[in-house]
């Protein structure tokens, strides 16, 4: 069964964080500087805190690919965490280094901090912020690096910008997509819209020395997929109900969108659906749908958004209780990041490109690159004539 599957492990400020992904076909072309670039991606943007200048995230490859290319067995990366020095007895493994005076047991609010300490009856809170942390992250864009090899394969590209960050729109010019994501990329906001990156660069200096956070919107496209991903048949198999979830489990997103999304609500159905024509094949003239009806993709281009909210970790106090003494207090912070929504885009796309790799070997799923590049090549002619 070739079927993409990973799981990932790893505390934020433990020794490293890792993954093992099972179910890749032999023959996809990686290479460590490819997934290192998507790594360095993330770590990019305005607006992050110190921690950055701590961690220069490079993966290492362990297993399941020899000579440049994947074999068919499980692929293992880490990522080493720098920050380790600095934590390795108080995140240690052996009862001989606990210290209980250390404990965090003031939960912050907007943070699993509360919830995770009452479901696994932690006193310490850092056993739960340790691993909800969104440093998990880093090793996960290592994963939708791979499965960004996987989609190249086959000329399916993934990418995006910011479009909106602290409330101020970016006005995305009509440009082809691999247009705008050259202009995201030479942005520090990964944002396609000039004039909008300055106003954002303010916000969020304005934020950070005001001592607080902000959030955004950022958008995905998939551009070369086949129509037919994903099944209107089942719940759990619908393309669109699994980008959902994969967005939703990023840290700090709150919202998804696909298509025109929410927009879609408030015009009549005139408005929304994008009318079909005949001309060498199938054409649309608009793609409100987001490139997905019926939870299926419809060979236009994929078009998701995720809303994050802003970063809870404030410097400016927010309210809580000590979950000790039950007393009030005001969570007092060391250090936190202004803003990540230009990190969530690459976290973003990392999860959308797992999930189409996912939905790529299931439906023309082989043992190597050479059977599924047949399988999809078959039915390529197969719809030309439907
Ligand atoms: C994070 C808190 C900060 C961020 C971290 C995510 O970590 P620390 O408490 O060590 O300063 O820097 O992000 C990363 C380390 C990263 O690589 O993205 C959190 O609580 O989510």
């Amino acid at each position: 069964m070739s079927i993409f599957r990973y799981l990932t492990a790893g505390e934020s400020h433990g020794p490293q964080l890792s993954a093992i992904i099972e179910g890749l076909p032999a023959g996809i072309h990686l290479s460590a500087l490819a997934l290192n670039l998507e790594l360095s991606r993330r770590q990019q943007g305005y607006g992050r805190g110190d921690r950055m200048k701590i961690e220069k995230d490079t993966v290492q490859l362990l297993s399941g690919v020899r000579w440049g290319e994947t074999i068919g067995s499980p692929v293992t990366l880490v990522v080493m965490n720098r920050d380790w020095e600095n934590w390795s007895e108080k995140m240690s493994p052996l009862p001989e280094h606990r210290d209980d005076s250390i404990a965090v047991t003031r939960p912050r609010p907007g943070h699993a901090d509360l919830s995770g300490a009452m479901k696994y009856n932690h006193r310490d809170v850092r056993n739960v912020l340790e691993r909800s942390s969104a440093r998990e992250t880093a090793v996960r864009v290592a994963v939708g690096a791979v499965a960004k090899a996987l989609l190249a394969e086959f000329d399916i590209k993934v990418g995006g910008f910011v479009t909106e960050l602290g409330g101020i729109c970016a006005n995305t010019p009509q440009e082809p997509l691999e247009n705008l994501w050259k202009r995201a990329a030479a942005s520090e906001m990964f944002c396609c819209d000039p004039s909008a990156e300055i106003e954002m660069r303010r916000a969020i200096d304005a934020a950070q020395s005001g001592g607080d956070t902000l959030g955004g919107v950022v958008e995905i496209q998939v551009i070369g997929a086949p129509p037919g991903l994903g099944s209107y048949v089942q719940w759990d198999r619908k393309l669109d109900a699994r980008l959902a979830m994969a967005l939703m489990s990023i840290q700090a997103i709150k919202g998804v969108e696909v298509g025109i999304g929410f927009e879609a609500a408030r015009r009549p159905g005139s408005r929304v659906h994008d009318e079909i024509f005949y001309k060498d094949g199938y054409q649309r003239t608009s793609n409100n749908a987001g490139g997905i009806e019926g939870g299926m993709s419809n060979g236009e281009p994929i078009v998701v958004r995720a809303a994050m909210k802003p970063i809870p970790t404030l410097y400016t106090p927010l309210r809580s209780v000590d979950m000790i003494t039950h007393e009030p207090f005001e969570a007092t912070v060391e250090r936190s990041d202004t803003c990540a929504v230009p990190a969530a885009l690459v976290v973003a796309e990392a999860v959308v490109a797992i999930e189409l790799a996912t939905a790529m070997l299931e439906k023309f799923g082989g043992d190597s690159i050479l059977e599924i590049r047949r399988n999809l090549e078959g039915y390529r002619e197969q719809i030309l004539n439907a």
